[in-house]
């Protein structure tokens, strides 16, 4: 079947069997090596899942704005590994099971990383994002679409996690009753960034939105980042927001899976600012950057709370891989959340 999808973006002779790369919790992504004329080529086929996106153009769209425009701006120090039109021009093909496919260039040479990276590598993936937020710091925010409506809209989620506990559809409330406690102690935090948001002290920016390790490109020789990638979450958004999600993946001792109690590597969190600040620090404004280690605890306390609603509902959003392994992540979440405490921000 990836044969015939891999056919409508490319012209090949011979194909390999599809390749599952990256470990996302949401798409599915395979990469595919061919041969035309007697030349190797490769691409990255990915099934964009319309239960998340549930306006798969949307995606698309935004993708390409943002690609064309970072492609067009020559002090952009990053590759921008721009969609694959099909044989129509369109963005996206649709397999017989209704699925949604796109495909994007491979970039040879080149390695993603999802675990525990090095302050280095780190501060190398901070700049890169800081790069990418520079470059689009003039791009109107508000012509993107919403892909995921109210994605970090934390007095929303925090209704959505309000409904679900009072309806327990799967019984599952009197199990978490330390995790819900321990969430209402997030509450305060969620509000001042609502409040920093509503008045607009926090401006309206392209953000990301998905910016962890395993979204930069490195160079398998040089290590040096080559490409910012994902941009599915592309949307309208802060500055806060990517940051802190670069500090709730890079700083922990231990991924969002792990069972054992996560601790802040210090060092990361330095490693972080130097990155990001050495592209952004003369743009960005003093509420936010006043405000960048609270944005980590921040998005650190949402995705505890992403988690732990997921778990109640019935694991209906991240795909799991066994049973508990929604109220593993919510509790992890929930102790880095401890962990930043309030010396940080
Ligand atoms: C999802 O699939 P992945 O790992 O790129 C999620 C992020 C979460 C992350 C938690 C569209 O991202 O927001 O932070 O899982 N993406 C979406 O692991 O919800
Ligand atoms: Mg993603």
């Amino acid at each position: 079947m990836l044969d015939r999808i891999a056919a409508q973006f490319i012209d090949y002779e011979s194909i390999t069997l599809p390749i599952p790369i990256g470990q996302g919790n949401i798409n599915d992504t395979y990469r595919v090596d061919y041969q035309k004329d007697n030349h190797p080529g490769s691409i990255l086929l990915q099934r964009l899942n319309h239960q998340v996106f549930k306006k798969p153009e949307w995606v698309m769209e935004n993708t390409v704005k943002v690609c064309t425009y970072l492609a067009n701006q020559p002090d952009y120090p990053l590759q921008v590994p721009q969609p694959i039109p099909d044989r129509d021009g369109r963005y996206l093909v649709q397999d017989n099971q209704g699925n949604y496919w796109r495909a994007f260039p491979f970039i040879q040479n080149s390695y993603t990383t999802e675990g525990l990276v090095s302050p280095e590598l780190a501060k190398e993936a901070a700049s890169a994002y800081g790069a990418f937020a520079r470059a689009l710091r003039h791009f109107p925010a508000d012509t993107l679409a919403e892909t995921i409506p109210g994605f970090h809209d934390t007095d929303q989620r925090w209704q959505v996690f309000l409904e679900v506990v009072k309806k327990d559809p799967v019984s599952r409330v009197g199990g978490v009753k330390r995790e819900v406690d321990a969430l209402f102690r997030a509450k305060p935090l969620f509000d001042l960034i609502s409040q920093l948001k509503r008045s607009g002290d926090l401006p309206l920016r392209v953000a990301h939105n998905d910016t962890k390790a395993g979204n930069v490109l490195f160079c398998k020789n040089t290590h040096k980042a080559l490409a910012v990638i994902d941009l599915d979450t592309v949307m309208p958004g802060t500055l806060l927001s990517d940051f802190g999600d670069m500090v709730r993946t890079f700083v922990p001792n231990l991924t969002e899976d792990a069972t054992e109690e996560p601790a802040i590597r210090v060092e990361m969190l330095q490693a972080l600012l130097d990155g990001f600040l050495s592209q952004t620090g003369d743009f960005i404004t003093p509420i936010e950057r006043k405000h960048l280690l609270a944005g980590g605890a921040w998005i650190i306390g949402e995705q505890a709370l992403r988690f732990l609603t997921d778990w109640i509902a019935g694991d209906v959003y991240y795909k799991i891989v066994y049973p508990e392994h929604n109220l593993v992540r919510a509790r992890n979440q929930l102790q880095l959340f401890e962990a930043m405490g309030d010396n940080l921000f």
